[in-house]
């Protein structure tokens, strides 16, 4: 039997309410042992009354009291409406541990759910994303994996592997079956061929969603003096990075925030990159270079100054990332040619690079309106599959024999379940039996 469990839903500040929730089969019972008035143990409930310790009364609550299944657990759950009070939810959670309950590790309320089947994995990881998102569209696309409609997207890649695995073994191990169809080269590869194009394409869109998802890291380089911060500044429209005529003002890294078609674009001004003898300034410009190579996306910057040695390293550094070139202090500047992406950071004309940007990233809001695949360990995963789909087509046809290619059909299968959260009770003859009549 699992132990009730209690914990602060709400942040543990003073505000005007706070929601003290507690899950685990034994819920009810304690609660009734602190709450004023009578629980009903078979059905949900919301009753107004008071947490009692002892005789002293120590808030007035509202009680939600949720009969599992249909709770967000699966258990029986309450959820108590205190006053938002750090004295009294704090007293709220001590009296629960007192009569039993135990404080709920972080996220061990949505375990619990996931461990009753309300939910698969990539719908509990989603509930972190929906707290975490810091756009509109990256709340949209937590929810859609919330609601389900992310999970499906693997359905097709499981109901095909299943079902090619399942053949295969029926044919290993009920040859007598004259009326199953036999697996050979062509139905091996028409699989492997169809779901590897799928996954490809849940790849491409995992992508687009893990840059809404976690936001883009972009860095801002140049030489001294090119307008890096001014950038910064006009980008983040705050008066953010301090910015002087005198080359090397920026040493450390300063970072900013702003979001462009829903993606959350986190900026990074850096030191301006020149050969120093200053000692600190040395250790800036390293961290530039470090920022640069870890950056999604460069925006190199260059003035209306003679091109030089420093330029040049600037561009050789940057030359295989991913980057855009553009021109600042375009306002001091006559002749200006059409290929080149110019701004005026002093005069906050930047949408050009705005643009740029958008562009560059393809970060088009119809991308965002679909479900995808775009945590690091579900994309992980999917590119594992992608790996071992291609070496089984490969090992197919090379001839290599079908019991043999079983194993691998197994593993990558094992991982799509491992995907949801499904592969903890996989079982081929359950798998077969579920499939096929066999030996009814
Ligand atoms: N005319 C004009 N001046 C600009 C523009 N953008 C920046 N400046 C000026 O250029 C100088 C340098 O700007 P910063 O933004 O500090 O340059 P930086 O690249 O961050 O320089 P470091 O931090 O030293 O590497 C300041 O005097 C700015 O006011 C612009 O678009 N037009
Ligand atoms: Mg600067």
């Amino acid at each position: 039997m699992l132990e009730t469990i209690v914990a602060l839903a709400t942040p543990p500040i003073r505000s005007a309410l706070a929601i003290i929730r507690l899950s685990g089969e034994d819920c009810f019972k304690i609660c009734s042992s602190f709450f004023s008035k009578k629980i009903n143990v078979d059905k949900s409930t919301i009753i107004h009354g008071y947490i009692l310790d002892n005789d002293e009364k120590i808030d007035e609550v509202v009680l939600l009291a949720y009969k599992g299944p249909k709770s967000f657990t699966g258990e029986d759950s309450v959820e108590i409406i205190s006053h938002g009070s750090p004295i009294i939810f704090n007293q709220i959670i001590e009296i629960a541990l007192k009569n039993g309950a135990r404080l709920a590790s972080g996220g061990e309320f949505t375990s619990r759910a996931y461990m009753n089947g309300k939910l698969d994995l990539i719908q509990a990881e989603s509930i972190n994303d929906l707290i975490n998102a810091e756009s509109k569209e990256a709340k949209k696309i937590a929810l859609m994996s919330l609601d389900g409609s992310t999970s499906k997207l693997i359905d097709p890649i499981k109901n095909d592997l299943g079902d090619l695995l399942s053949l295969i073994e029926v044919n290993i191990d009920y040859p007598e079956y004259e009326d199953i169809e036999e697996v050979n080269k062509e139905k091996i590869n028409e699989t492997m061929n169809k779901n590897i194009k799928y996954i490809k394409e849940l790849i491409k869109n995992g992508d687009k969603g893990k840059i809404i998802r976690d936001g883009i890291n972009v860095a801002i380089v140049g030489k001294p003096n090119v307008g890096k911060s001014s950038i910064l500044n006009a980008l983040i429209d705050e008066d953010k990075a301090i910015v002087s005529n005198i080359k090397g003002t920026t040493r450390d890294i300063v970072e900013g925030k702003f979001i462009l078609n829903g993606v959350v674009i986190n900026l990074f001004d850096t030191a301006g990159i020149r050969e120093s003898d200053d000692f600190i300034e040395e250790i800036g410009i390293n961290k530039s270079i470090k920022k640069l190579n870890d950056a999604d996306l460069i925006i190199a910057v260059f003035d209306n100054s003679n091109f030089d040695e420093e330029d040049e390293e600037i561009l050789s550094l940057i030359k295989n990332k991913h980057h855009i070139i553009v021109k600042n202090k375009a306002d001091l500047m006559n002749n200006k040619d059409k290929n080149e992406l110019y701004v005026s950071a002093l005069n906050k004309e930047i949408d050009s690079l705005k643009k740029a940007i958008i562009n560059e990233l393809n970060l088009s809001k119809e991308n965002y309106s679909n479900p995808s695949i775009s945590s690091v360990r579900e994309l992980g995963i999917l590119k594992n599959v992608l790996e071992m789909m291609e070496k089984v087509k490969r090992d197919n046809e090379n001839d290599v024999s079908i019991d043999l290619l079983s194993a691998d059909i197994k593993n990558m299968y094992l991982l799509i379940l491992s995907l949801i959260g499904e592969d903890h009770d996989f079982d081929i003859a359950k798998e077969i039996f579920s499939r096929f009549c066999v030996g009814k």
